[in-house]
């Protein structure tokens, strides 16, 4: 396999081995929250100071975790692939980019970024923002929202993603249970454009069926020997 475009996305499975839970945990629950308590933009309006606990605690946790191999088995990736990549994360900590990824992006937005609802600015942010901080950008005072692409809110991205799948001969799926669209809707539009498609997943997920080749295992021990492949 020689590809020269390659497509990778990852949901929560990638960080599951770094110590960051991922969302479908047995109780179905989310870190003891109901996902539509806390991660649409009505739960917002309606309870803010519970949306900002929420995010405000997990932000303050990207502290206490590391990168784990899969992480930099795809920096690695990314500094040695001469062609085309884009590494897609639904994943909303840092450990991509502390993995040494630099060709990503962050289709449902990031913990360490703050969102102005008066200029619509974009800034990065370690602490909290429950205590209402003014935008530095605009001086608007407790208008700032997480960066956090919601349900029902339009992911990032959207168009340089599509062109990314449309020219991908290789796409790979990492650590996603393919429940959440548009997410789990590129592998169509990988496989329709000819690219040959893998899924590396602890458990085959809602779109296996979609795939050319589905690994089952953990990502710590699956990535980096795809890596090795795709680089030897
Ligand atoms: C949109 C940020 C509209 C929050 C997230 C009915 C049918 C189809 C679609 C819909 C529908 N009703 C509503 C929709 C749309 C909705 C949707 O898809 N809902 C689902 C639930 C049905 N989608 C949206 O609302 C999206 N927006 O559609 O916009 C629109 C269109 C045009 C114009 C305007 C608007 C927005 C969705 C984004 C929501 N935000 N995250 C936050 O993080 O705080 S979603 C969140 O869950 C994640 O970001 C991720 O995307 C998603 C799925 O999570 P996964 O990453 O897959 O994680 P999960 O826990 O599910 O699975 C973990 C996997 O890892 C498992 O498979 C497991 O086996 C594996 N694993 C575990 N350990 C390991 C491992 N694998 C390897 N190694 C291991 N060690």
């Amino acid at each position: 396999m020689k590809p020269r475009s390659i497509v990778v996305l990852t949901g929560a499975g990638i960080s599951a081995e770094s110590g960051v839970p991922t969302f479908r945990g047995p109780d179905g629950l989310w870190e003891g929250h109901r996902v539509e308590d806390v991660a649409t933009p009505e739960a917002f309006f309606r309870n803010p100071d519970r949306v900002h606990a929420f995010y405000d605690a997990r932000r303050a946790r990207l502290a206490e975790v590391e990168p784990n191999a899969a992480h930099k088995a795809l920096g690695m990736l990314d500094a040695r692939w001469p062609g085309d990549l884009l590494i897609v994360t639904q994943n909303v900590d840092d450990l991509h980019e502390r993995g040494g990824a630099r060709r990503l992006l962050h289709m449902h937005g990031r913990l360490k970024s703050a969102r102005c609802l008066a200029c619509d600015a974009r800034l990065d942010w370690e602490g909290p923002l429950a205590h209402r901080p003014p935008c530095p950008a605009c001086g608007a005072a407790g208008r700032l929202r997480p960066d956090i692409v919601w349900f029902g809110e339009m992911p990032y991205d959207m168009d340089r993603i599509d062109r990314a799948l449309a020219r991908a001969d290789l796409f790979v799926a990492i650590g996603t249970s393919g429940q959440v669209y548009p997410a789990a809707g590129f592998v169509e539009d990988a496989r329709a454009a000819g690219a040959y498609c893998i899924e590396l997943n602890l458990e085959p997920s809602d779109v296996s069926f979609r795939f050319h080749e589905c690994r089952l295992g953990r990502a710590s021990e699956l990535v980096p020997a795809l890596v090795d492949e795709l680089v030897a």
